[in-house]
């Protein structure tokens, strides 16, 4: 069998860092990890070649190569998920669909020949043994989680590391948190399951053995979901793995409840860990009771994120506006809560309810759903009907955006966030992608971009006061000009 894999493209979003990564003449933020971890698990006497539309082609010679196409996607991958399914069909391959988007949607892809839903460590296998006895059937699903201690590492080699600006390991799976608007748990369920410390340092050997000394993300819905294990176990192993190595500095993704353990918080640091991307959704009590958020109430946001960025973690926030709680003065409050903590990548969307979660089925019920939701947090759209009007949103959302974004204010946020920040303990080798990136922001962002004033003034006073965190004051400039770019687009 010849299986050609396949992931869609990203549109152009805040997630995507496109405008970013030009910077850095890289094609993706991170590989499909789902893909290379499929990869690992069918069989061995398969010929395999992997297409990641957002670094590469997919070419006629590809589709003639191959007698069958995997391909994997999240929501926000649709459009090109359909036309490569067309594309695939239309060569005669098979297609074979999984990940999030087909788990939650699989009645959108008439055209899929077989999905092979949820977690494929369960649904793969049997798909694999039907399907060499000739009678492969269209549907697997489970309700059951698999044990990821079983889960393989990841088949790199089908991928062409340089082409990405970072690298994705996973170490857990689940979120014990239950947040109304959020398919994390709807997809992989509330009970934290975690490889072992042996699978995630393996993955890493296997990383740095291929050369890669960047960034790898941990895709982890929650890290902290099992402190136990993080405190006893990985975190220190990961401090010891570092020893005699260079490079590889850690992000992931956590609850604001990390902000609560100074242990926690120190044995990541020691780790490698510098960014950890956090759902702060509003600073306005009543929303956070509405969508069940109930870690981040009772608390001064504000200051747990300060505590973090003290620690050596910079925060990175999501936020919502929208909830049925929601007043007119939650634009404002948005704003000044975002400057004042010094929260640079602040990702805010209108609500949406993704199908699969306890929102969408509220709302559903109330005949407030209008269509299925885009996947993109900052389009300024949204899949339902809110309780202030479309328009008075729609208005207070861009008032938002254009706000955190314009130069002034974001740079004034960077410069809150740096006098806060304890460095971080890893770096990554400086190379001559990263020379030459600082050179491009010299000319887009110094010489000829708007923001030139505000540009010149961080490097002056990033260089005069916190010299260590020169390079990560020239990136947070170079992603200020990635997300201005995604705000003008989507909001004209
Ligand atoms: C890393 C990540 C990202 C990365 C993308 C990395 C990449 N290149 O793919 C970034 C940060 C860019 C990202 C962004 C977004 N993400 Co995201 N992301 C994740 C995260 C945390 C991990 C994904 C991952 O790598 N998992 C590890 C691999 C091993 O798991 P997997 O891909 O699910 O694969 C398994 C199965 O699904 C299956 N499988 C997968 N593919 C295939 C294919 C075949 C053929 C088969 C048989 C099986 C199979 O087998 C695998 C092993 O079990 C997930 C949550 C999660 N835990 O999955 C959310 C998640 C995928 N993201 C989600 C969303 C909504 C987004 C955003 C739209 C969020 C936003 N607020 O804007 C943006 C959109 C992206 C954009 N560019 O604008 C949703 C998707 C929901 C959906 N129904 O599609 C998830 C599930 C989180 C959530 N809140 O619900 N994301």
């Amino acid at each position: 069998m010849r299986a050609l894999l396949v992931y869609p493209e990203f549109p152009d979003t805040f997630w995507s860092f496109k405008h970013a990564l030009k910077f850095v003449r890289k094609g993706a933020s991170t590989p499909p990890l789902g893909l290379v971890t499929v990869a690992a698990m069918l069989p061995g006497d398969w010929e395999l070649r992997l297409v990641d539309l957002n670094v590469a082609k997919l070419t006629d010679k590809d589709l003639e190569w191959a007698d069958a196409a995997l391909v994997s996607a999240m929501v926000i991958q649709r459009d090109s998920a359909r036309q490569v399914i067309a594309r695939c069909k239309q060569a005669g391959l098979t297609v074979v669909a999984g990940g999030p988007l087909f788990t939650m949607e699989p009645d959108e892809f008439p055209e899929v020949d077989h999905f092979v839903l949820n977690e494929a460590e369960i649904t793969l296998p049997p798909f694999l043994s039907d399907l060499a006895q000739g009678r492969a059937q269209r549907m697997y699903t489970t309700t059951e989680y698999p044990d990821i201690r079983l889960s393989p590492t990841p088949l790199w080699e089908l991928i062409d590391l340089g082409k990405y600006a970072s690298m994705a390991i996973q170490f857990s799976r689940g979120c014990p948190f239950n947040c109304d608007f959020c398919s994390v748990t709807a997809l992989l369920g509330h009970r934290p399951r975690v490889k072992t410390t042996q699978q995630i340092l393996a993955e890493l050997n296997g990383l740095y053995a291929l050369g890669w000394r960047d960034r790898v993300f941990f895709v982890d819905d929650n890290l902290i979901g099992n402190k136990k294990y993080l405190k006893e176990d990985l975190l220190p192993a990961l401090a010891e793995w570092r020893k005699g190595k260079t490079g590889m500095p850690f992000n992931t993704e956590a609850s604001i409840n990390l902000a609560d353990d100074e242990e926690l918080m120190r044995l990541m640091h020691a780790a490698g860990f510098d960014e950890v991307f956090i759902g702060i959704e509003t600073p306005a009590d009543d929303s956070l009771a509405e969508c069940s958020k109930k870690q981040n109430r009772n608390r001064d946001l504000v200051a747990d994120v300060k505590k973090l960025q003290r620690a050596g973690l910079q925060v990175q926030g999501g936020f919502i506006v929208g909830f049925d709680s929601d007043t007119p003065s939650i634009f404002g409050q948005q704003i000044e809560f975002i400057q004042r903590s010094g929260i640079v990548t602040a990702m805010v969307g209108i609500l949406q309810a993704p199908p699969g979660t306890k929102l969408y089925e509220r709302l559903a019920r109330e005949g407030r759903v209008t269509g299925p939701a885009s996947g993109d947090n900052v389009d300024g759209a949204t899949n339902i009907i809110p309780r202030m009007s479309l328009d008075a949103l729609k208005t207070g959302y861009r008032s938002v955006l254009e706000h955190l974004y314009a130069p002034e204010h974001y740079y004034a946020r960077v410069k809150t966030f740096l006098q806060e920040y304890q460095a971080p303990s890893i770096s990554v080798p400086i190379d001559f992608t990263q020379i030459m990136a600082f050179f491009r922001s010299i000319f887009h962002l110094g010489i000829v971009g708007r923001e030139r004033r505000h540009y010149w003034k961080l490097f002056g006073w990033t260089l005069l006061r916190r010299p260590r965190l020169f390079p990560v004051a020239i990136t947070l400039a170079i992603y200020g000009y990635h997300f201005r770019q995604v705000v003008e687009l989507h909001l004209g």
